[in-house]
């Protein structure tokens, strides 16, 4: 294959990785034009384009080389990595992108008894992801019948194709709807970007490496909140041992109020409202917590 001087990336044409993919790598600083086909999109400003295909193709197109770099499910990915024959390239994840949360699960029927995976034993189990679920299987020792499916794996039970199931759950609404419990988290998925082990070693290469920094930018600014509250000089240390990690707080006199102050704290990710109900309790008030948009240390 000719080698390529500009960078290609695969993503989902159309679902539920579309858009966050999209904004994040505008966020990144990527921009594109789409093309009439809609299959190709031009990178207007770096060397990187797209290509939008169903999801399943993500791993395949980047182990044979004609995607460097692709933004898939954790789940297609490691099912791809369980099924891929020798010879295709290994993949990895470069990084987590903290979207497109969800998790692999069995779900039985809501009157099943079960305890642990060996109830599991003799029984049909219906799935997408055939070999995420041999290989748990295997681990589990529990001897089970695998039916792929390629998709309404939640309706099979009541069909009569399979005892229980083992697929993608988010909310959990779906296997409510269809009076299924979930029993075992097989795995926890995100959109990762997915790549081969080996980075390119020509100027994709670097555009990757520079890809990966401005990511870590994007994705450090999107978990961080800045957390502001007054507090008494008094309940200043117990307000400040509650704060949730990050750098030090910064701290500022109140005008007019001595004994107060007003503390300012860069978080690593979501401040919860138990968090908040428990440094209120220590003393503190007037609470904000704000996204970041932007940040030059
Ligand atoms: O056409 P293409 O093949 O590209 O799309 P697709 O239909 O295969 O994929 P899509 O867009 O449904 O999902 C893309 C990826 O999003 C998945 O591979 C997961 O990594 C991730 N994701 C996150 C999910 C869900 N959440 C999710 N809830 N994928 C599927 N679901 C389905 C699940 O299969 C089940 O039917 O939603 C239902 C469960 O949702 P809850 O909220 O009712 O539990
Ligand atoms: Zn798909």
């Amino acid at each position: 294959m000719k080698p390529r001087d500009r960078l290609r990336i695969a993503m989902q044409k159309s679902g539920r990785l579309t858009e966050p993919a999209l904004e994040l790598l505008n966020r990144c600083g990527l921009t594109f034009r789409q093309s009439r086909d809609k299959l190709f999109c031009f990178g207007e400003g770096e060397p990187v384009d797209l290509l939008l295909v169903r999801d399943d193709d993500i791993p395949g197109l980047i182990a044979q080389g004609v995607c460097d770099l692709g933004i898939v499910g954790r789940n297609v990915l490691n099912e791809f990595k369980g099924t891929a024959t020798d010879g295709a390239a290994a993949l990895t994840e470069w990084r987590p992108l903290g979207f497109g949360r969800c998790r692999l699960s069995i779900a039985v029927p809501q009157e099943m008894n079960y305890a642990q995976p060996h109830d599991l034993n003799g029984m049909r189990i219906a799935t997408s992801y055939p070999a995420l679920l041999n290989g748990w299987l295997k681990a589990q020792e529990v001897d089970a019948a695998v039916v792929t499916l390629a998709g309404s794996v939640e309706i099979a039970p009541k069909l009569g194709t399979a005892d229980v199931i083992c697929d993608l759950v988010q909310s959990g609404g779906t296997l409510v709807a269809n009076q299924l419990r979930e029993t075992e988290v097989l795995l926890q998925s995100e959109a990762v970007l997915a790549g081969p082990e080996a980075l390119p070693t020509d100027e994709r290469g670097d555009m990757i490496e520079l890809l990966l920094k401005r990511l870590d930018g994007v994705i450090q600014v999107r978990e961080s909140r800045l957390l502001l509250l007054q507090t008494s000089r008094t309940s200043l240390d117990a307000v400040t041992r509650l704060l949730p990690g990050g750098p030090q707080p910064t701290l500022l006199p109140v005008a007019g109020q001595p004994d107060q102050l007003m503390l300012q704290a860069l978080c690593a990710g979501e401040v919860s409202w138990r968090q908040l109900e428990e440094i209120k309790k220590a003393g503190a008030r007037e609470m904000f917590v704000l996204p970041v948009e932007k940040m030059l240390a």
